[in-house]
């Protein structure tokens, strides 16, 4: 197989065991405790169930399994040496799933990120790109001779703007200059890694949550709002990648706003002088754009151009998110065009209600069909030329869902939060089977 079909999830979402083996805290547990009311404290208790995890994982017939490590349990605190035994606790994950013929892809950075570090700043204080390098390296010099897939920071548009203007997410900061400067900071963090752990035998990804902004219209206006909003989400990210520079309308649109990337001397040289070796793409949802608010107004009340979300007419998950798979191959078909990268699915998947039978079973047509769909979606974009060469489903099990706590679940297998006991759904056997009978 040379395609590389997996399941995924991060480390505070299923691990549990916070307070074990000096871990400490991360702005989720903050977060969680202060703001969700329910917490990651034992979450899917993978930490002390991983060697059944690895067999339930192999048992789908993946070939791969893309997971992140938690900083505070590998470096606590965010500064100093490692913690043994929390990089023993992934050196068993590593060395188990080997022995079963499914390859690590590790993300250094799912969003858990130490508190200490938060308190000094967090990612809108320059330092915390440096401190992020400093614990990636404990953790490649620990797994790099067996991990070969290396992710560096998971959607870092989430981690800044629903993090540090929204405040939906953790560390729950209203403050759009902090997310401004978060987004640098998230990029140098990401290149400095790039730097210092690309060899010849490795992979180095950064997974994006890139989204598709179609315009409303070809109304220009519309198509003026919708590569606005394709700016502050994804070219933002992608061109400093790819081109070593921040897009001039995004830098002039921040500016408008009294906004500045604190770039610094060599950084965009650092961001983008290790090309990535593959793009993420992790996958939910597209969105429409209009130019015009409701009234009809072209300018909000700033004077600032109208950039107006509207939900595609479409069905829904029950996260609200709108099902539409063809935005999917036709984001993939543009990723290929305009930045060559070659291509990973990292995540995508969906929520629904699901309603387990006497015997825990999941019967989720919903899901088998959303996902259906968006593995179509991606052998249409790779039948017209993307170089696609993998797909994740998130995720492998129903976990903690951030701001969402356990009520949303996206697993393919079904967790009794009780009992622990896992039971793969509909969903996972369809997913078992499209793997056999791939490409
Ligand atoms: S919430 C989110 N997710 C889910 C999460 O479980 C996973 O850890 C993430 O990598 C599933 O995949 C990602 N992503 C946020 C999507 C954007 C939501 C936009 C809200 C606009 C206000």
């Amino acid at each position: 197989m040379d395609f590389t079909w997996g399941v995924a999830t991060s480390a505070y979402q299923i691990e549990g065991a916070a307070a074990e083996d000096g871990r400490t805290p991360s702005i989720w547990d903050t977060f969680a405790r202060r703001v969700v009311g329910e917490t990651g404290d034992v979450a899917c208790d993978h930490y002390h169930r991983m060697p059944s995890d690895v067999r339930l994982i192999k048992s789908l017939g993946v070939n791969a399994y893309r997971f992140s490590t938690s900083w505070t349990r590998v470096q606590p605190g965010g500064r100093g040496p490692a913690n043994p035994k929390g990089l023993a606790f992934y050196d068993r994950l590593v060395d188990e799933l080997l022995a079963d013929g499914i390859e690590p892809w590790l993300t250094l950075y799912h969003w858990d990120l130490p508190q200490e570090l938060e308190d000094a700043g967090g990612w809108p204080n320059r330092d915390t790109a440096y401190r992020f390098a400093d614990y990636s390296q404990l953790v490649v010099s620990a797994l790099g001779d067996r991990v070969r897939n290396w992710g560096t920071v998971n959607e870092p548009w989430c981690v800044a703007y629903l993090g540090y203007e929204y405040g939906v997410f953790a560390p729950g900061r209203k403050d759009t200059g902090a997310a401004v400067a978060a987004t640098h900071h998230l990029l140098l963090g990401h290149g400095l890694v790039a730097n210092a752990i690309k060899t010849p035998d490795n992979t180095v990804c950064i997974p994006l949550n890139i989204g598709t902004a179609t315009p409303a219209s070809d109304d220009p206006l519309d198509m003026a709002a919708a590569w606005r909003a394709d700016g502050n989400v994804a070219r933002i990210f992608l061109d400093p990648l790819r081109h070593g520079r921040y897009p001039a309308d995004v830098v002039e649109d921040l500016a408008a706003r009294g906004h500045q990337l604190p770039v610094r001397d060599s950084d965009l040289e650092i961001i983008s002088r290790t090309p990535i070796d593959l793009l993420g793409v992790n996958f939910y949802f597209g969105q429409d754009f209009a130019g015009r608010d409701l009234d009809g107004n072209t300018v909000d009340a700033d004077g600032r151009p109208v950039v107006r979300e509207i939900k595609p007419d479409a069905p829904q998950t029950d996260l609200g998110w709108p099902i539409t798979p063809d935005r999917f191959t036709t984001l993939l078909l543009r990723l290929h065009r305009d930045y060559g990268f070659p291509l990973v699915v990292t995540e995508n998947g969906a929520v629904f209600p699901d309603r387990p039978d006497a015997g825990g079973f999941v019967d989720d047509v919903d899901r088998t069909a959303y996902l259906a769909a968006h593995v179509d979606a991606v052998a249409a974009a790779r039948a017209q030329g993307a170089d696609v060469r993998g797909y994740f489903a998130w995720s492998l099990m129903d976990n903690f869902e951030w701001a969402e706590g356990y009520a949303k679940r996206f697993g393919l297998v079904h967790v009794d939060y009780e009992t622990q006991r896992r039971t793969p759904k509909r969903s996972a056997l369809w997913f078992s089977n499209r793997i056999l009978s791939a490409p």
